[in-house]
């Protein structure tokens, strides 16, 4: 059998359905090889920025990793970013790479760049092919740590000779990874210290998430009666009405929860990845830590551990509700609560102008429970993680590691094909707009359906404003936009831009049936 039959076998022995990519001469055979697949389907994209970012964002809601693809050199170059993306908001990837033949390794030779080097910054894990009979090993290897927590970025390149070798190896049996519990001793220690505490603080991060741990957490903050607040990619892990939710935090400015964890003398931090914010934002008094999550506590100044339970989420907290925990019912003070709300607009009506508050709540009103809304990276992105409240888990999707602007379009693409019956709805500036909207046509192609509204103020507002507080006024952040709707329109689907609220609540009603993209001209864009 040929080299790259198997490396299709291997992938299809590992669940794979999509592979996104961009081929060159070097990675021609796996392409060829790919078409006779039933199972995995290639998605030809427009930009390899696109191919890892659609990887990234199918993996966070697949459950599995998401594939990409590319050449050499360029292809690989344009990965990065991706990569990086999946790497940091720690989304299980698998980057498949061609690279010249061996024989052009040791000396200047075109398009080759050392890949290894070029991706060792960004992957959990990154080998070259250095013998074609070890594909099903590093194949089962790749795909085994990218899902392993903490879930992150695999490149496996393949230098061009190997293509075509002859082979008879078989994939290996896919087995499921352990599950750890944390022990008795650390169980008891974690249920000492909440007996001692009297205002335990929840913070739920991107962990709970990913290990689909929501209803033991409800069961737990429940048991405690005790306020909690999300990561912003935790957003949705307590039901936006519960009266234990206080909402989200994690702002450069104006974050409304932070008096609130400040007021706590204990607090349990579930699944929190450092990459979303440092704990020197969060906890800058010190106050001691639970710490609960698949991996031991990162040490930090600010991250004082007084008692860790290591180990899967889900089994850690269905553990601790098994034991009798106590009630530590309080609240933090002046109304915190009542406060952020208004802080972020949360249950304000919405009123006759366009912003992007007014547009979240509308989605809110009209999207069913499993609507999955896929941000950029931008002011809105603050306005999102402050503002909408998701019905479910895992139904907000921001990069917020590596918090990489133009994600959100190739995202939805990722979102739509891992979750085809829920509705997605796109969220972006215009600045991330136009960095891939290519793949708009790469959507098109594959027959998907969803709504992209482009935030269209002409500026990368949130650099606007940064700089105007920083230096009283801006440079170097405002540019003309084309007409969003004819382009939109001369990529083959629909464009519209609604000038009143009354025209965007019709347009948001209307069941997702092909991709529309909404501009929305800022009215106010300062
Ligand atoms: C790839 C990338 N380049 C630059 C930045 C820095 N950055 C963060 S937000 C932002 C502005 C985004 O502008 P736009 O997409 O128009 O969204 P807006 O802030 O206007 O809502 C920039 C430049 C980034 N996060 N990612
Ligand atoms: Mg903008």
């Amino acid at each position: 059998m040929k080299l790259t039959d198997v490396i299709v076998e291997c992938l299809e022995n590992e669940g794979v359905e999509y592979v996104f990519g961009i081929v060159g001469t070097e990675t021609l055979d796996l392409a060829y090889s790919l078409s006779k697949s039933t199972q995995i389907q290639y998605v030809n994209v427009r930009h390899e920025q696109g191919a890892a970012f659609m990887a990234d964002v199918y993996g966070r809601l697949a459950a599995k990793a998401g594939v990409c693809l590319s050449t050499l050199g360029p292809g690989a170059a344009n990965l990065v970013t991706g990569i990086a993306s999946a790497q940091l908001d720690h989304s299980p990837l698998v980057a498949l790479i061609g690279q010249a033949g061996i024989e052009r390794h040791h000396h200047e030779s075109h398009q080759y760049i050392d890949i290894i080097k070029l991706l060792e910054p960004v992957t959990k894990w990154n080998t070259q092919i250095v013998d074609g009979q070890t594909i099903p090993t590093v194949i089962r290897k790749a795909f085994r740590l990218a899902i392993m927590e903490k879930p992150g970025s695999v490149a496996i390149t393949l230098p061009e000779n190997f293509a075509a070798d002859q082979m008879t190896k078989t994939p290996l049996p896919v087995t499921s990874l352990p599950e750890i519990i944390p022990d008795r001793e650390s169980v008891k220690e974690a249920i000492n210290l909440i007996h001692a505490c009297k205002k335990p603080f929840i913070i739920i991060g991107n962990g709970v998430i990913r290990q689909e741990a929501s209803q033991e957490l409800k069961t737990f903050i429940h048991t405690l009666q005790s306020p909690s607040a999300h990561s912003f990619m935790a957003k949705g892990a307590l039901p936006q009405n519960d009266p234990l939710n206080f909402y989200t935090f994690g702002f450069k400015e104006n974050d409304a929860v932070l008096p609130g964890i400040q007021e706590a003398d204990l607090l349990i931090v579930i699944g929190f990845d450092f990459v979303e914010q440092l704990p020197n934002a969060w906890n800058k008094n010190k106050l001691p830590v639970l710490h609960i999550d698949t991996l031991p506590a990162e040490v930090n100044e600010y991250y004082p551990v007084k008692g860790e339970l290591v180990g899967n989420i889900k089994k850690t907290l269905h553990a601790l509700n098994q034991e009798a925990l106590p009630a530590k019912s309080w609240s933090p003070t002046g109304g915190l609560q009542t406060k952020i709300r208004t802080n972020y607009q949360i249950n304000k009506q919405p009123d006759e102008s366009l912003s992007i508050e007014n547009v979240l709540k509308l989605i809110e009103e009209h999207s069913p429970e499993d609507t999955i809304l896929v941000s950029d990276v931008g002011a809105h992105k603050v306005s999102i993680a402050k503002t909408y409240q998701p019905k479910s888990p895992n139904r907000v999707i921001v990069s917020n590691g590596l918090a990489s602007m133009g994600i959100a379009i190739p995202g939805s693409i990722g979102a739509k094909l891992a979750r085809p019956n829920e509705p997605v709805i796109c969220i972006t500036g215009d600045g991330g707009a136009l960095m891939n909207f290519a793949e708009i046509e790469t959507a098109r192609r594959l027959g998907l359906s969803f709504t992209i509204i482009v935030l269209d103020d002409s500026m990368l507002k949130l650099e606007v404003r940064q700089m105007n507080k920083k230096f009283g006024e801006s440079y170097g952040v405002t540019f003309q936009n084309p007409d969003f709707v004819q382009l939109a329109q001369s990529f083959g689907v629909k464009g519209l831009r609604p000038t009143t609220i009354t025209e965007l609540d019709t347009i948001l009603k209307e069941p997702q049936k092909e991709i529309v993209l909404i501009d929305l001209v800022s009215q106010n864009p300062k």
